[in-house]
């Protein structure tokens, strides 16, 4: 047999099960002296803090400490939106520090018939911005926001790009450049991924001054680059009720121990601004993480976690993605919530829903698509409602 570990622009991928090294992952509740984490308390106090640090050192770079101001202003409402069913709002959100501004857009929907207060998804949109009238035009499955009003769901999203250009070359028209004052990062500083997420909860902001949304109730996704995201950002904002990371692979739900599909090796050649620089450290030395993904799923605990993968999408490793969530329960389970601890996979188009978390491989290619959607909406049912 031939072995398919390739490279290819600098970086590995492998797609041979066979060529997955043996390893032993990271005990989330073992903490950095080597002493077992046995209380729920210890958790949430210290070992949580502690993880925290972890993958801001090692993965997603830390979030600047500057004071900053922010308000939102409405550019433009449509109160009966799909005849009568939702209002819509084009949003702007405007950033200050000292006399600088930083803007960017934002679209929002609230249910108009919803009795008592709405429960809130926040999609980060890693394809194109979504203006109003676009998302009241033409539902697009990949934030199909008439299903989500349909179900009760106030629903609002941003583009990625808008905040932290995602490309190489972006940096100085974005966020991170915008806290910084024009300087370069620094080695550990937060990076794209970290910025997106950040932007999810400056959206959260928002929501949480709508008086018929209630934004406790609020879940972040994202699908890919977005999904990573949405882990992290509901890592560092728990405020999120939920975490739905789709088709999220290397760096979002996928163990990279496996090194099956995409490797760190491989994403932090094409993309070094999503990660903080030492991410790149451990490209073929990933055993030698102090981490691994199970516990960024472990830092939502024991808040909701959904996963998804497709099964022709093995760049982003389903059995990874799958492993990585049954990994984090002991976490869960510590904190007194049930979740996922079945090491087989379910079947195609199943979903699997225990307690807190839930996950389902949907059949075909890499997306976002309404199957996913309506899957995850019933769970979100089962802790939003
Ligand atoms: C790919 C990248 C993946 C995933 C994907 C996406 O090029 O290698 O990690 O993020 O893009 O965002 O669609």
């Amino acid at each position: 047999r031939v072995a398919k570990s390739m490279k290819s622009q600098g970086g590995q991928f492998n797609y041979e099960e066979a060529n997955v090294p043996a390893f032993t992952l990271p005990d989330p509740l073992v903490n950095n002296a080597g002493e077992s984490v046995a209380t729920a308390n210890q958790w949430t106090n210290e070992r949580r803090d502690e993880l925290m640090e972890l993958f801001r050192q090692n993965v997603y770079g830390r979030r600047p400490g500057t004071d900053y101001s922010i308000k939102f202003e409405c550019l433009h409402e449509v109160e009966d939106a799909f005849d009568g069913l939702a209002t819509g709002r084009s949003m702007k959100a405007i950033v200050s520090i000292d006399d600088r501004r930083y803007e960017f857009p934002f679209t929002v929907l609230l249910p108009n018939r919803s009795q008592g207060k709405s429960p809130a998804v926040v999609l980060i949109n890693n394809r194109y911005f979504v203006p109003l009238e676009k998302a009241l035009a033409e539902p697009d499955p990949f934030w199909p926001v008439k299903t989500l009003l349909d179900r009760g769901y106030a629903t609002a999203s941003f583009h990625t790009s808008d905040v932290d250009p995602d490309n190489k070359q972006g940096y100085l028209d974005g966020i991170r450049s915008f806290f910084a004052d024009g300087q370069p990062p620094t080695d550990d500083a937060w990076r794209s991924l970290s910025a997106w997420g950040w932007a999810a909860s400056r959206v959260l902001d928002h929501l949480e001054t709508i008086d018929s949304v209630d934004a406790s109730r609020a879940a972040v996704v994202g699908h890919s680059r977005g999904g990573k995201t949405a882990l992290w950002a509901a890592a560092e904002d728990p405020r999120f009720a939920i975490g739905y990371s789709n088709n999220s692979g290397c760096g979002g739900a996928a163990l990279s121990r496996r090194a099956y599909g995409e490797t760190v090796s491989r994403i932090t050649t094409v993309f070094p601004y999503w990660f903080c620089k030492n991410f790149s450290a451990y490209a073929d030395r990933e055993s030698e993480l102090p981490v691994d993904q199970h516990e960024v799923i472990a830092l939502l605990a024991p808040r909701g976690v959904y996963v998804t993968s497709s099964d022709e999408d093995l760049w982003a490793d389903p059995a990874g993605e799958y492993a990585s969530l049954v990994a984090a329960a002991s976490v869960f389970n510590l904190l007194g919530a049930e979740s996922i601890t079945n090491p087989v996979m379910p079947p195609l188009n199943h979903p699997r829903v225990v307690g807190k978390t839930g996950y389902h491989i949907r059949s075909g290619g890499h997306g976002l698509e309404q199957q996913d959607w309506d899957f995850f909406l019933d769970f979100a049912d089962t802790l939003l409602k």
